[in-house]
């Protein structure tokens, strides 16, 4: 047997053995773990309505020995410590005093094919997280953090007792891309800022962050072969603030940081239009015949690489290459959306050279649904923001394709016409507009196994901070994280909102600016 999966095992027998005995007295209201602020809901849900009680004597048990599952025990000691004041004592195996354990660990019950599957056995004196994967058991603990009730119970025992439901959890998602994107080119976003949102995306177990690097105000990257990119394109956005970008240690830094949250970061050069910052600083690549000069607007579809000189290729090779080595991600995203001053020809000559050199480095490509215009190899992925007969046809070409509907996933949307952030170009997307779809059938005629997963994008124009985009994410990238890990049959929204509400408490504690929409049965 696997070490790491004996060690649940003897676990949980130690737990059976040692705690058995020492919450037998406690008398605990009836609870009933299907109604609960989960989001994303659980496929499945047995309820056995008695309590777990976390308190001071409350132990976290992993095997601390991995680096990587002890991590994920700390975050979850960390949040509890954040939501509860109570900080458990995370350890290899459970003090003789310990009264409620929570175990975390591998199991080969679980198949490894299901990479973010975990089930959650809650009894009145051991909560059992176990998972297939590391993934998993991270995913399964943003569970754990999302069932301990805002207050606790302080007249059931000696002690204040913070009551979860007991009864069974097996979840897993249905799709397997579940994304977000920032655009820190419009407005840059400081690391700090950047790991902030990571973060809230991790709670609602999202597990791709796409950024959005580059665009026609700035170059947000490090590329040391062209160093102008950033000496000289990264000095401005939106309004003509200061701009700035990543040195490729920062970068690493926030791959590191998304991959120990199991998110995967997918950078983004868009090209071959919004390359205003990139011919800024090198004009040999300009291709719309203008001079340059920095852009602090928010128009689009002006500028444009050549796509006809040799050196616009040496350039770009040097660019994926560069940013292939610091990125782990199978994909790279080249963008590719609104190249109005690029000739077609030029465009699907741009686009298919781009999916070869994208694949040298060994990636696969990503781009906005124009990009079906070029003649697409099926390892390339399209995702749908504004047409849905290019998404078609670029499934037709044996590709995926990411459902990022602006209707219904752009976060920079304004929820109506009194938001004081955002656009709305495409709609008004009330918090009940961005949950009320399905995205497998969004698409007439797209068969479902094309469909990779959906991404919520949040382009940055109007936006240019933390609070600023946090009043665009939350609470709509709630509703996308249910609609990519819930199936469509257990989404509801009425019953949805009610869980929202009850997120409140979360916002509240992470000072997370969320929107307080009407739409929502808020508690305050
Ligand atoms: C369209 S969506 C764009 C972006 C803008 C966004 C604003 C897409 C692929 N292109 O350049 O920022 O609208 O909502």
């Amino acid at each position: 047997m696997n070490t790491k999966i004996y060690f649940l095992a003897l676990v949980v027998a130690t737990i059976i053995m040692s705690c058995g005995n020492n919450s037998k007295s406690i008398d605990y209201p009836e609870t009933d773990l299907a109604v609960n602020p989960l989001i994303p809901y659980p496929i499945q849900i047995e309820a056995s309505g008695s309590g777990f009680g976390l308190s001071t004597n409350t132990e976290i048990v992993v095997d601390t020995e991995s680096e990587n599952l002890k991590f994920i025990a700390d975050y979850l000691a960390n949040s509890i410590s954040d939501q509860t004041k109570i900080h458990p004592v995370v350890s290899n195996k459970p003090n003789k005093r310990a009264r409620g354990v929570i175990c975390i660990g591998l199991t080969k019950e679980i198949d490894p094919k299901k990479e973010e599957a975990y089930e959650i056995s809650i009894s009145n004196d051991s909560l059992v997280l176990s998972a297939a994967t590391e993934a998993g058991l991270f995913r399964g603990v943003q569970t754990i953090r999302q069932l301990i009730p805002p207050m606790s119970n302080d007249t059931i025992y000696k002690e204040p007792l913070y009551v979860i439901p007991t009864g069974k959890i097996v979840d897993e998602p249905v799709m397997s891309y579940r994304g977000a994107m920032l655009d820190v080119a419009r407005h840059f976003f400081t690391v700090d800022e950047v790991k902030r949102y990571i973060d809230q995306l991790a709670y609602f177990k999202f597990n791709k962050f796409h950024m959005h690097l580059s665009d026609d105000q700035g170059w947000r990257i490090e590329i040391k072969s062209w160093p102008k990119l950033t000496e000289v394109g990264a000095q401005s956005e939106v309004g003509g603030g200061e701009g700035g970008f990543y040195t490729q240690e920062q970068f690493k830094d926030l791959v590191d940081y998304a991959a120990q949250r199991y998110i995967e970061i997918i950078p983004e050069i868009d090209m071959p239009g919004h390359t205003n910052a990139a011919c800024y600083s090198y004009p040999f690549l300009n291709g719309n015949g203008k001079d340059l000069e920095y852009y602090t607007g928010t128009q689009v579809g002006f500028s444009t690489f050549d796509a006809r000189k040799d050196s616009t290729y040496l350039f770009l090779d040097d660019v994926i290459r560069e940013i292939s080595a610091i990125s782990p991600s199978e994909y790279f995203h080249i963008g590719g959306d609104e190249s109005h001053v690029t000739k077609k020809a030029d465009y699907i000559y741009f686009v298919d050279k781009l999916e070869e050199m994208v694949q040298n480095h060994g990636k696969r490509m990503i781009g906005w649904n124009e990009i079906a215009q070029a003649d697409l190899s099926p390892s390339s992925v399209g995702q749908l923001w504004n047409e849905p007969h290019n998404a078609l046809k670029a499934a037709e070409a044996g590709c995926s394709i990411i459902l990022s509907p602006a209707t219904k996933c752009y976060l920079d949307m304004q929820y109506d016409s009194t938001s004081i952030y955002g656009l709305h170009w495409a709609a008004y997307i009330e918090v009940d507009d961005a949950y009320n779809w399905d995205p497998l059938t969004f698409v007439e005629g797209l068969p479902q196994d094309k469909i990779l997963g959906i991404e919520a994008p949040l382009w940055s124009e109007t936006i240019s901070n933390s609070a600023e985009l946090e009043y665009l994410a939350f609470p709509r990238a709630a509703c996308i994280a249910e609609l990519g890990w819930t199936p469509q049959d257990r989404r509801d929204w009425s019953e949805f909102s009610l869980r929202l509400a009850m997120q409140e408490s979360y916002f509240e504690r992470e000072n997370i600016q969320y929107y307080p929409s009407s739409k929502i049965p808020w508690a305050k």
